[in-house]
């Protein structure tokens, strides 16, 4: 009905993004999915919930009958709540699938692994009003200005107390206007830059001796590895003078306290999890950890990507990020689910199950408030992935790509048409009341999981949100304290808060890193070149990425009249140089192409991006038509941040 601003809030004292301002026309748009709905050839046609679920059920078992339990592949999303999410890889589990994953693996996996391996723990150290409290902010691949405006106020009034603002980002950008120090690297060259700015902490002694003797191991290994390595290397790699770099470590290394924030400048690439892991080695070879204003901010992506992490919505982990390959994390779950046996792991990742599906072995999907035609690199492979599955179920608000291929789509109750509780990036839970009915037949996601899994012979316990966070509090440790008149409070509470009594935890890794032997594992990596480098063919390097009023695939933004207003259409950023070479004018409707496709995009002539590289935004489907699946090794994240492309205008 309308929007208040919780002026009380600790994380946003009252201010939304323009997303949270325009939600109302979401909400209640026109489009929303009010029905369950049936494929009939080319046409859905209206059925009721009772043959719907009927529908889903036989056609999960069917699969698990004919090809084995291991042939249902289950996306759990990261909008919706922990109790739907605890639920649905307890679904999966449960059927003996141990194929479920979420968005975090396009997005933070190099996160959850890659500063899990470091630091014990793959999340955000501090919380966000902590940044006030630095003197130095080192903000590395991230365009915090654009896609968390809410952060860019902490920012702000670090600065009013006199903090210094660095920005790495090839780009510039909403978030580099507010830097001290714009660093404007060369994309892909972070590990270069972070080991540049390390070569100069440890030969200027500004290393904190004590800090790595006491509380990291390996640092050996690296001092040795920056013994080869050079300044000038450095600034050849990243394109950014030597004295930048070396201005840039002074700055981070002398600081009293010094936040470093990233996003996925540093995830999205088939580096990404060594990037993660230099990332966390500076702070840790500067000391810069464990305190107020000082530790790694990793800048999430959705509302509550976080939480489905940390409920195990994901191929390596259990609730809890109790591994999947531990058989110890089986036994522990199969006496807390009363099951006879639960699938060892890990699981196929989302960008796997794509190729097990190209290949037949996986055959049924159940995706939950994911839209992989739109949001997945290289599109065109995901469309022939799920074109060839016998059978795929879309739970959704809207008719996405996604849903256009489904068998079958169930109409799924919004945020505030449910119960549940939700954790942000800052590992802060917070319990949100349902405040209006669901739209037509809409349903709450935990109602339906719980009904297919009734016609499935499972009883998932899932009858309500109260229900499934009582058993996540006895299950996921970190949430042990978490009760829902607790976490109702403004402001919730952050993890770990293992008992009632707990107050929840500000700050982690104060006195100890929560790996086995409670010290942090220091990294030293060398840099990759990207998995697709320019050629004469395709001399331009294509980078994507957000734009402010739009969110991910679109297709929540693009029907909010006055956000569609601002940002219209899909667009190409490219240098005015490269425009005069190739007689592109500002406006001009250009063919982006790469080896996997073309895209057609609006041109904005602009040196915001530097010469020999593109930029476009994703809210539009167009763009991942050509973007590149390559992916990290460990985190298998795909390179959404390089591609090779050429450009002309369009006939
Ligand atoms: N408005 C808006 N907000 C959002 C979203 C949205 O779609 N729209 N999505 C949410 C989600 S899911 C996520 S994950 C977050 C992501 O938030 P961000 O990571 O901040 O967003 P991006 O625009 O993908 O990338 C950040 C910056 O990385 C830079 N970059 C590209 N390549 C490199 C490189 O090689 N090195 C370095 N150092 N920088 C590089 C880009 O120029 C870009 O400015 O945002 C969340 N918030
Ligand atoms: N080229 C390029 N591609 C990218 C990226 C990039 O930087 N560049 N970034 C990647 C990243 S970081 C991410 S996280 C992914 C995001 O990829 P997706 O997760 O596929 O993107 P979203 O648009 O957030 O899709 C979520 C869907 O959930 C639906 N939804 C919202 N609320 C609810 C609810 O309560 N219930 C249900 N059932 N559904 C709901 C929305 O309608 C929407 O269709 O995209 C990735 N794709
Ligand atoms: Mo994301």
């Amino acid at each position: 009905m309308g929007v208040e601003y919780m002026k009380g809030h600790p994380a946003c004292e009252g201010a939304l993004c323009p997303k949270g301002n325009a939600v109302l026309e979401i909400l209640n748009n026109g489009d929303r999915l009010e029905y369950p709905l049936k494929r009939d050839g080319d046409e859905f046609v209206r059925i009721s919930w009772e043959e719907a679920l009927d529908l889903a059920a036989r056609g999960l078992a069917g699969s698990a009958q004919d090809h084995g339990p291991e042939s249902l592949g289950f996306l759990a999303s990261s909008r919706c709540n922990n109790e739907e999410n605890y639920l649905m890889q307890k679904l999966a589990r449960l059927l003996g699938s141990p194929n479920v994953d979420n968005c975090a693996r396009l997005c933070h996996s190099p996160t959850v692994v890659g500063l899990g391996a470091v630091l014990g723990t793959g999340a955000m150290t501090n919380n966000l009003g902590d940044l006030k409290n630095s003197s130095c902010i080192f903000a590395i691949g991230t365009n915090f200005a654009e896609a968390h405006p809410v952060v860019s106020r902490w920012v702000e009034k670090a600065k009013e107390s006199g903090a210094k603002v660095i920005v790495a980002d090839p780009r510039i950008t909403s978030t580099s206007w507010m830097a001290d120090l714009h660093l404007r690297i060369n994309p892909g060259s972070d590990i270069d830059l972070l080991r540049g700015m390390m070569k100069v902490i440890v030969d200027e002694e500004l290393a904190d001796e004590r800090f790595i003797e006491e509380r990291t191991e390996g640092f050996e290994i690296l001092a040795a590895s920056l013994r080869g390595y050079s300044l000038a290397k450095a600034s050849e790699m990243t394109g950014v003078p030597a004295e930048e770099i070396a201005q840039a470590a002074r700055i981070y290394a002398r600081s009293p306290a010094s936040s470093l924030l990233y996003s996925m400048g540093i995830t999205q690439h088939i580096c990404g999890t060594d990037n993660v892991k230099t990332c966390a080695t500076l702070a840790l070879v500067a000391g810069q950890m464990g305190r107020p204003g000082a530790g790694v901010w990793p800048m999430r992506g959705q509302n509550n990507v976080q939480g489905n992490c940390d409920m195990g919505g994901m191929a390596e982990f259990y609730p809890g990020y109790r591994r999947a390959s531990d058989p110890k994390s089986i036994d522990f779950f199969k006496a807390a689910w009363e099951a006879e046996d639960l699938p060892l792991g890990p699981g196929l990742t989302a960008t796997e199950m794509t190729e097990a599906a190209l290949e037949g072995k996986i055959k049924a999907m159940y995706i939950i408030g994911e839209d992989p035609v739109t949001c997945d690199a290289n599109i065109n492979k995901t469309k022939a992935a799920l074109d060839n599955l016998d059978f795929l179920v879309v739970q959704e608000i809207f008719m996405t790509a996604t849903a256009r291929m489904a068998d079958l789509v169930l109409p799924a109750a919004a945020w505030a048409e449910k119960d549940g509780s939700y954790t942000s990036m800052e590992r802060r839970v917070q319990w949100i009341d349902q405040a209006v009915p669901p739209v037509g037949e809409a349903k709450e996601g935990l109602w339906v999981i719980n009904e297919i899994g009734k016609r499935m012979g499972l009883d998932l316990k899932g009858e309500s949100a109260d229900q499934v966070l009582k058993e996540i509090n006895r299950n996921v440790p970190q949430y042990g304290g978490m009760t829902r008149e607790r976490i109702s409070k403004v402001g919730g509470l952050l993890w770990p808060c293992p008992d009632e009594g707990h107050p929840g935890t500000e700050i982690l890794h104060q006195e100890r890193f929560s790996t086995p032997s409670s010290r942090a594992n220091i990294a030293s990596a060398d840099n990759r070149p990207p998995a697709e480098e320019t050629s004469p063919e395709y001399p331009i390097l294509l980078s994507t990425g957000r734009i402010v009023v739009h969110y991910n695939s679109g297709s929540m933004t693009r029907r909010s009249p006055s956000l569609l207003d601002r940002d219209p259409e899909l667009y190409v950023e490219i240098n005015p140089e490269d425009a005069a070479r190739l007689l592109i004018c500002e406006g001009d409707m250009v063919k982006v192409e790469t080896v996997r496709g073309e895209a057609e995009a609006r041109a904005r002539v602009t040196k915001r991006v530097k010469p020999g590289m593109v930029f476009m935004p994703f809210h539009w489907q167009a763009t991942n038509i050509i973007t590149s699946d390559a992916l990290d090794p460990i985190a298998k994240i795909p390179e959404y941040k390089m591609a090779a492309c050429r450009i002309s205008v369009k006939p």
